[in-house]
């Protein structure tokens, strides 16, 4: 949502909202409210609300209450509170990279294959390295798709072949080599340690190695991976949470055909 669109919704049940200077909104404009979880590895008791309140000071936060508390296991205490943050941030002043693409349904997508590019483009996905989770890479690739979106083995244009999780780089791309492949497509999910990073980063550098990065369109997807993330590790784009197959064919149709034309 742009800024400009907010501005005019927001400014329909508040005057007194200020763009350059945005807090949390709890139950008042400029409340500040904020609600956090979490836990302190001390023992459960009064002590420990005190450590907690004091941590939410530290971080800015004003009049600090912990309205929730419980021992997890001896030495941890878990807890929820409430406070105000001091802090704002200027909303008319940011700048995300995102994915520069127009996203066309699925009918459209296979439409536009057909008259810009005349064959069926050839897609490889896996959640790559030691990443166990499919649930993304599916909701992209598999024919029932997600959320009312169907996935890319769907489309008539699309040849998709998911390769499931785990799947080790050279083992990915040697499948991507044998299926000839114009786009293949990274999941991560995991990214304790920057284990997505070292891993992402092994790919590219591999297919660098293999004269072979600027052979294929190369996609990545994951809840925290971000198109600037992305592009700064090699990728051609990145897509995070709330994407669909839609997102990434229209990238991927609109980006070879970009390529080709040149
Ligand atoms: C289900 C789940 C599991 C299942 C996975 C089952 C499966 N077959 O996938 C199981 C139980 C196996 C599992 C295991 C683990 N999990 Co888990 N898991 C989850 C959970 C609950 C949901 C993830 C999910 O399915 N989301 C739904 C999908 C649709 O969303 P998505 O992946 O974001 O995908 C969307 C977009 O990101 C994007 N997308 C994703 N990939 C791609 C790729 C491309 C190319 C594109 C275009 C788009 C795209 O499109 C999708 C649709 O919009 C999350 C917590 C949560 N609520 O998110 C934890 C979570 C992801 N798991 C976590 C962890 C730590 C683990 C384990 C390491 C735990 C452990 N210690 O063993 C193991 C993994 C071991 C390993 N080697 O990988 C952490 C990750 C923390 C981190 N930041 O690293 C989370 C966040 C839980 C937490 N809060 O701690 N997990």
């Amino acid at each position: 949502m742009s800024a400009g669109l907010y501005s005019t919704q927001a400014k329909d049940f508040d005057k007194t909202l200020d763009l350059t200077k945005v807090k949390p909104y709890g139950d008042t404009m400029n409340d500040g409210k904020i609600q956090f979880s979490f836990t302190l590895p001390v023992p459960c008791g009064a002590e420990a609300c005190e450590a907690a309140k004091l941590l939410l000071k530290k971080m800015g936060i004003e009049n600090p209450s912990v309205v929730f508390y419980k021992e997890l296991t001896p030495g941890f205490t878990f807890f929820n509170c409430y406070g105000s943050s001091t802090h704002t941030v200027d909303f008319t002043n940011i700048y995300v990279p995102k994915v520069e693409s127009n996203t066309m349904e699925m009918p459209e997508t296979d439409e536009y294959i057909k008259e810009h590019i005349g064959r069926k483009l050839v897609i490889v996905g896996a959640s790559t390295g030691t990443d166990a989770h499919t649930v993304g890479i599916d909701a992209i690739m598999n024919m029932k798709g997600y959320a009312g979106h169907y996935g890319l083995e769907r489309y008539d244009m699309i040849e998709a072949y998911n390769l499931g999780s785990q799947v080790p780089n050279e083992e990915f791309l040697a499948k991507a080599i044998e299926l000839k492949a114009d786009a293949i497509l990274v999941s991560q999910t995991v990214t304790q340690k920057d284990v997505h990073i070292k891993n992402m980063t092994e790919l590219i550098e591999l297919m660098e190695a293999e004269g072979l990065r600027d052979k294929m369109i190369v996609c990545c997807g994951g809840a925290r991976v971000t198109h600037e993330l992305a592009k700064e590790l090699g990728f051609d784009a990145g897509f995070g949470m709330n994407t669909y197959a839609d997102d990434v064919a229209s990238f991927i149709c609109q980006e070879y055909v970009k390529r080709h034309n040149k």
